[in-house]
Order: structure tokens, then C-alpha cells, then sequence
């Protein structure tokens, strides 16, 4: 079925997000074309396509500056040019400050309650609020030059100045934006300077309709709004905010997939080819397969899922040898200190419990550190018994429901932490707390020991869930709330038309 978008996409789109859609690079033989994996980029590719809009965004590859134009555009797809890709291009004490600076090393560890990780530094921010300038103004030449009303669609962290600094030069445009990450409660907020809280808080309310992942960051944000700013009145009830005469929308709109899509890789014969290949090398006869995805990061809970192993292993020996983990883990961020010691430590723990309890014929965990294909995914996930999510806090996490989506045959057991924000939806799974060790140790061992009709009926309530709430009906639902607060607007203007 064609997704139906809302009217909302009748505007021109403009569209802001830190990593750009298709990057160019420099290769020995000419320039390359990357497109980066995740899903954020293949959901919202298609809608750029079809409306003509416009996607403003970092300039990341070394060959972008040598195809496009001087301004920074560049038409893309490559070879179905669709839609103008308008590269910003940050200088490297920006990418220093503004990204690995403020975004990654202040607000990615502030929203993630990582507060012993927060490092709060006046360059840095300032960089943040030079890039904030720098790319709202790349917006605004953007909308002058497509004229009309645009939609501006603002992504995450990186971008809570924007909106306020797009909003008075385009007065007409309807701007909002979704945030993927946590949003903290008033006493984390609280940790940033007085005058940081306040520029954020004031730059989000810049849009008409601020998206979060779940109702829990929705309010913790409305929490900090009346508590930060005395002026602003906040309606938890109707997820409203009134501030300096204007309104803004709060509200929760979870993340999903391309269900379809997942499916589809799954059922590919390579796919099944290399599951089944899985199985032979790392779960031969009785033994099973446990899984895990994720990006290298310290919010993902990497160390506390090897201390649980650790601690089964330990405690319980007749354990041993029954089941392999396999660890899929993308580097990340290493520029960052943080990022460097948590690949450092977590490769030094494997090769130690692999050390202490390995056997001739088992090797008790399996890294594999890289970045893999979308179909190679599919296969770990399609060869797995039980997988395991284990964030400390996570805004949505979608390979708990790529995992959902790649089982088709209605078996394997997922095991999910209650601080990714997929815990809400995805209360079939077995919810787990990985600061509590032993009961993520012993939730494990009620994953690997599930009979089949329980699994079956787990995994099948699950697939109704992820199947009835795709990433399309994540687009349709947000697009329509930005189009009802635009109406709203209408209203509010025409309402005070008739009183004066
Ligand atoms: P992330 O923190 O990156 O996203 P997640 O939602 O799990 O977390 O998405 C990771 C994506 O990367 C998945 O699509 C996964 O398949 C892919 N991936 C992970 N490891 C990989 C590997 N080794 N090789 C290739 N691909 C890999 C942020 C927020 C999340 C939120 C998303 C979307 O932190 O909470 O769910 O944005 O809003």
C-alpha cells in the first residue's frame, strides 16, 4: 500500500539533518557515491524524490566540494536527479567543537543521564551556535530560493538553535522537528550553564511541533521548559507550550522501519544461504546462537551484556558451551575519548572471557567489528535464538524491531532493555534491567530456555506490532500532526482576526 502522506508535503520540503543523504568520495579509480546505512536516510530518501524538496546537511566527503555547484548544491539521486542535496561545509574546528564537541561529548551523554561523561567547554559551544547560523542560514537561502511556504523538517540533537534562528526569516514557514535521542528530566538538564538552557529550550520552541520518541522525553521536555523558562506556559495535558505569543506542539511519535523491506532481505537466498551458514559455524548441533547490533557506543549497554555472560558462565558452569554470543558492533565516534576506551575495553574483556572459558571446540564470543550490509544483518538476525538489546537509554533502537521484522518464522526470543524506548511498544519481549546483573544473567537464561509455543507466541504478538506500525505510518502520523498544528495556527490567526 502507498503510504498517503498528508497535505502537509503540498509546501516545498526542506529538510535539515547532520549527515547528508549521499556523500561523495575520492577513490583511486574516480569519485565514488556512498549512501549511508540506517534507515533514517532510505525512509525519508523517497519523500525528497517525489516532492522535489531540498536536504540540507554536513558536507562529509572529500569529493563533495568537486560536484557540486558553488553554492554547495548538488542534484541527486546520481543518475535520477530528483531532488537538490545542499552541502554545508563545517571547518575542522567545527567538526571539533559543534560535533564531536558540544553535540557528542555535552548533549549526546546529558540526554543519555551518561553525566560523569559530560564535558561542558565555552569553545565548543560556541561552535554549536556557529553551526546552528551557519546551517539555518543555508535553510533560509533555501527556502528564498524555492519561495512559497516550506515545510522545514529539523533533525536531532545537533539543531536545537535552528529553528528559532529559521523561524523570523521565514515567517511563513511551518518548522518542526524530531528529536531521535532521550530527552533528560529538569535535574540532568539542570547540569548545563543557566544561559545553555535557556538557548536550547528557546531555540526548540522555534518550531511549531517538536517530535519525540516516547511520551516519557515528551514531558521530561515540557518539565524543563516550565521549570528553565518562568514566561513559558506549559500544558502537559495537550502537549502545548505558549512562549512570547507563539505556540508550539509537543508530542511522541515512535520511530519504526521499512518492515517490507527487512522481510525482503531476509527471504533472499544469500540470506538464507549465510544464516544457515551461521548456524553451522557458531551453533552445530544443540548449541544456540545469541545476537547482538549495535553501533560501539557506551549508552548500548556492551560491557553490562559481557558482565552478565561473565557472570552466568561463572555462576553457572553447565552453561558453558551451550550457546555462542555473537557481538556485531560498528565503530563509532572514535575521535572521541570516550568511544576510543569503551572499544579498548570491550575488545580487552572479550579476549579475556574468552581466554578463561573457552573449549577446544568453543569460542564463547564472537566479535565482529564493522560496519556490515543490510542483507548480512538480516542473516545474523535470522540465524539467532535469543537477541539481546541491552541500551542503559536509548531513544527508540531499531534493531529490536529489524530483528522482529526478519522473523517471519515467528521464533526467537528478544530481549530488551526497559530503557530503550522500543520497551513501550514491544512489551512481548523479555524486558530486562542491565544495571541489575544477575536478573540480565538469569533473564538470559529464561531466553535460551523458552520452549517453542511461547516463543512463537511472543514473536507473534511482536510482528503484529512492528507490521502495524512501519515507518510510514511514522512519516503519515507526523506529517499530519504538523499539518493539524498549521491549521491550528490558521485558526488561532483567524480567531484573533475576529476579536480585534
Ligand atoms: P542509533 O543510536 O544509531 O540511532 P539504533 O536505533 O539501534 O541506534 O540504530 C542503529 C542502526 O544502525 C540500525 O538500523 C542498525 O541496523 C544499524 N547498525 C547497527 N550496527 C551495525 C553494524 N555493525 N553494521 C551495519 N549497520 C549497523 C539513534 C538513536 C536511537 C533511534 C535512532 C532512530 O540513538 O535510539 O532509534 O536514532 O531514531
Amino acid at each position: 500500500m502507498q503510504p498517503k502522506f498528508s497535505a502537509a508535503l503540498d509546501r516545498p520540503l526542506i529538510l535539515l539533518s547532520n549527515r547528508e543523504p549521499y556523500e561523495h568520495v575520492h577513490r583511486p579509480n574516480g569519485i565514488e557515491v556512498r549512501f549511508p546505512a540506517g534507515g533514517l536516510v532510505s525512509a525519508l530518501d523517497p519523500i525528497l524524490r517525489r516532492t522535489h524538496g531540498t536536504w540540507v546537511a554536513w558536507a562529509s566527503g572529500n569529493a563533495d566540494r568537486t560536484v557540486a555547484d558553488d553554492v554547495g548544491r548538488v542534484m541527486v539521486p546520481p543518475g535520477d536527479p530528483s531532488y537538490t542535496l545542499r552541502r554545508v561545509w563545517l571547518s575542522e574546528s567545527d567538526v571539533e567543537g559543534f560535533y564531536l564537541g558540544f553535540a557528542n561529548s555535552a548533549l549526546w551523554p546529558l540526554c543519555h543521564l551518561f553525566v560523569s561523561k559530560v564535558d561542558i567547554r565555552r569553545n565548543d559551544w560556541e561552535s554549536y551556535e556557529r553551526a546552528n547560523r551557519m546551517f539555518a542560514s543555508a535553510v533560509v537561502q533555501e527556502a528564498e530560493r524555492v519561495g512559497g511556504a516550506p515545510m522545514v523538517w529539523v533533525h536531532d540533537y545537533h539543531f536545537a538553535l535552528a529553528p528559532a534562528l529559521v523561524r523570523p526569516q521565514v515567517p511563513d514557514a511551518l518548522i518542526h522537528q524530531f528529536w531521535h535521542i532521550p530527552f533528560p528530566p529538569p535535574d540532568v538538564f539542570g547540569i548545563l550553564p543557566v544561559g545553555v538552557q535557556h538557548s536550547l529550550l528557546r531555540g526548540l520552541l522555534g518550531n511549531d511541533l517538536v517530535e519525540f520518541q516516547t511520551d516519557g522525553f515528551a514531558w521530561n521536555f515540557m518539565d524543563c521548559v516550565a521549570r528553565t523558562l518562568p514566561d513559558a506556559q506549559v500544558s502537559l495535558d495537550q502537549g502545548v507550550v505558549h512562549l512570547d505569543g507563539r505556540q508550539t506542539r509537543i508530542g511522541a511519535f515512535p520511530i519504526s522501519i521499512d518492515v517490507a523491506e527487512w522481510q525482503r532481505l531476509a527471504a533472499l537466498p544469500h540470506t538464507v544461504d549465510v544464516c544457515r551458514s551461521l548456524r553451522q559455524r557458531y551453533a552445530p548441533r544443540d548449541r544456540q546462537l545469541v545476537v547482538s547490533v549495535d553501533r560501539m557506543d557506551y549508552t548500548k549497554g556492551i560491557e553490562r551484556r559481557l558482565r552478565a555472560l561473565e557472570h552466568m558462565w561463572t555462576d553457572s558452569p553447565e552453561r558453558r558451551g551451550t550457546f555462542t554470543m555473537l557481538i556485531v558492533a560498528t565503530p563509532s565516534r572514535t575521535d572521541i575519548q570516550a568511544y576510543a576506551k569503551l572499544e579498548r575495553d570491550v575488545l580487552e574483556k572479550i579476549e579475556r572471557l574468552n581466554d578463561e572459558f573457552r573449549t577446544l571446540d568453543w569460542t564463547p564470543i564472537v566479535l565482529v567489528h564493522e560496519n556490515v550490509d543490510a542483507d548480512l544483518l538480516a542473516a545474523v538476525y535470522c540465524a539467532a535464538d535469543v537477541c539481546v538489546v541491552s541500551s542503559l537509554q536509548d531513544g527508540m533502537n531499531l534493531v529490536a524491531k529489524e530483528f522482529i521484522a526478519c522473523r517471519t518464522d515467528r521464533n526467537g526470543v528478544l530481549v530488551l532493555s526497559r530503557f530503550a524506548g522500543a520497551s513501550d511498544e514491544l512489551g512481548a519481549a523479555l524486558l530486562v534491567n542491565p544495571f541489575f546483573i544477575d536478573a540480565f544473567a538469569d533473564t538470559l537464561a529464561v531466553a535460551l530456555d523458552m520452549p517453542r509455543h511461547e516463543r512463537v507466541e511472543r514473536m507473534t504478538i511482536l510482528r503484529d506490532r512492528v507490521a502495524n506500525a512501519t515507518i510510514d505510518d511514522w512519516l503519515d502520523a507526523m506529517l499530519s500532526a504538523a499539518e493539524a498544528t498549521d491549521q491550528a495556527t490558521d485558526r488561532a490567526a483567524e480567531g484573533g482576526a475576529a476579536t480585534l
